[in-house]
């Protein structure tokens, strides 16, 4: 059923990932929690209409209303800033890559490791196995299970590096240098697309990564 599985996410391809997925799900079940108690309540007080004829100056359940959705809220910061802390961490690379935001395409140079550097522009045919807005013609290829940087900026406007199986998304910021990790899990082809409203042709800059073993990688 493709219908049903176009609701969620795309499937976690890093610990990242993995992790917003479990708090997506944490956070939904304390929403289902407060709309399902509400709606009874709504429903009940209905249903009772001078329930609450004589509820002036109760001390005790204006607290009971006022410390709950307090401890609701801290059950749901707490485990989001200590991802947002993990998330930020930089752990000992062993590769940087640059991703450069054109207007409209990106650039990628892997500087420390072979000096390559080359464009990576959307593919305008369509072919039978192809997606279209979303293939181009040079794929970001990396390595898997490893640890990666990747400095982004921008040459021309604010663009914004996004891969959603990855849980990544960074402004590329033109005069600035921003820093981000990444691991891959598993090989595959992950798809993402530039996410900051960069021009007439922002829907075109779509990102590619092609993950492959290490082994494979340093050949
Ligand atoms: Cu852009």
């Amino acid at each position: 059923m493709t219908m049903w599985k176009n609701l969620n996410s795309q499937d976690a391809t890093s610990p990242t990932m993995k992790q917003l997925m479990f708090f997506h799900d944490h956070s939904m079940m304390i929403l289902i929690l407060i709309a399902t108690s509400i709606f009874y309540f709504m429903i009940y007080m209905s249903f009772n209409f001078y329930i609450n004829r004589f509820l002036l100056n109760k001390q005790n359940i204006e607290i009971i209303w006022t410390v709950l959705p307090m401890l609701m809220l801290i059950f749901i910061a707490l485990p989001s800033i200590h991802l947002l802390y993990l998330m930020d961490g930089v752990s000992n690379p062993i590769l940087t890559i640059k991703s450069i935001g054109h207007q409209w395409y990106w650039m990628y140079e892997y500087s420390d490791f072979k000096n390559i550097e080359f464009d990576s522009y959307m593919n305008k045919d369509i072919k039978i196995n192809s997606f279209r807005v979303l293939d181009v013609d040079n794929n970001l290829i990396l390595p898997t299970n490893t640890h990666l940087r990747m400095l982004i900026t921008s040459t021309d406007v604010i663009h914004s590096w996004a891969m959603p199986a990855l849980g990544k998304k960074i402004d590329a910021i033109p005069g600035r240098l921003n820093q981000i990790n990444l691991l891959i899990n598993q090989p595959g082809i992950l798809f993402g697309q530039c996410s900051e409203i960069c021009g007439a042709n922002h829907s075109f800059m779509p990102i590619v990564i092609e993950s492959i073993p290490m082994n494979f990688f340093i050949k």
